[in-house]
């Protein structure tokens, strides 16, 4: 039988600790235990060689340029938004288009040299007070002796024309047409007759611009109710309104482009949305 010391038996007591962790670790590979305690350490390493330098990545191509708004077109194209495209051709419409933009230059602005585009602008009616405001949306002035109104009366489908003009309508400007001068107006024209249930129709060069009413139709009160009836009241177009109602056929509700007054206000007369 062997006998230890009470140091050794610690040191036993250790190796045995020892053991019983390293085996219960199969990832584990320690060396073995020295016939003596306390084994000599191991030999370090060799340093592993180092990897190969990775390839670049090749160039991205760019974008095309954007292509601007077209003339004539009240609001021109977007631009291409292509990573790296250059800047976009300028609009030559009443707004331009936006170039491209991401990764190259910021786009060109509208040229503003879009054509004339009217809209009526204000309807006044109530008894001898008869009147309907234009307003020029284009980025061009007009003569509004190009311009012409057909008066559809009382549902009738066979219209009176009016001649408007001459009068120079500025890009931007506003003008009353009046059955009668009153402060605010700056044309005069008799031939205004509407009492609240006959149909406009406006163009100019031939080309519709807007309408009011419904062709062909004469509502007993009036299109619309209450303060956006057409009947003895005075509207303003929604200044959101940038493009006629080009459809003088469809069902016409004033309250959809319109303000309603609710009675005869005309000291509005001559300006739109200022
Ligand atoms: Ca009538
Ligand atoms: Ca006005």
């Amino acid at each position: 039988m062997a006998y230890f010391s009470a140091n050794e038996s610690k040191l036993l007591g250790l190796v045995a600790c020892s053991c019983i962790l390293a085996c219960a670790s199969p990832d584990r590979l320690d060396g073995p235990i020295g016939g003596s305690v306390g084994g000599t350490s191991g030999t370090a390493g060799t340093a592993g060689t180092a990897g190969t330098a990775g390839t670049a990545g090749t160039a991205g191509t760019a974008g095309t340029a954007g292509m601007g708004g077209t003339a004539g077109t009240m609001n021109g194209g977007a631009g291409g938004s292509t990573s790296g495209g250059s800047a976009g051709m300028a609009g030559s419409g009443a707004s331009g288009g936006s170039g491209g933009s991401a990764g190259g230059g910021a786009g060109g602005v509208g040229g503003g040299t879009g054509p004339a585009r009217l809209i009526i602008s204000e309807y006044i009616e109530d008894g001898q007070t008869k009147i309907l405001e234009l307003h020029n949306v284009g980025g061009q002035s007009i003569d509004l002796v190009n311009c012409e109104l057909m008066l559809y009366t009382n549902g009738s489908t066979s219209g009176t024309p009016l001649t408007i003009g001459p009068h120079l309508l500025a890009a931007g400007g506003t003008v009353a047409i009046c059955k009668n001068l009153i402060n605010g107006c700056g044309i005069e024209l008799g031939g205004l007759q509407h009492n609240g249930d006959d149909a406009y129709t406006l163009s100019c060069n031939g080309s519709t611009q807007d309408t009011f009413g419904r062709v062909g139709e004469q509502p007993p009160n009036g299109w619309g109710a209450g303060v956006t009836s057409s009947d003895t009241n005075t509207l303003r177009r929604k200044c959101s309104i940038s493009t006629g109602d080009l459809n003088s056929n469809d069902a016409f509700d004033p309250a959809l482009e319109w303000n309603g007054v609710g009675s005869v206000d005309t000291t509005d007369l001559g300006r739109h949305c200022q």
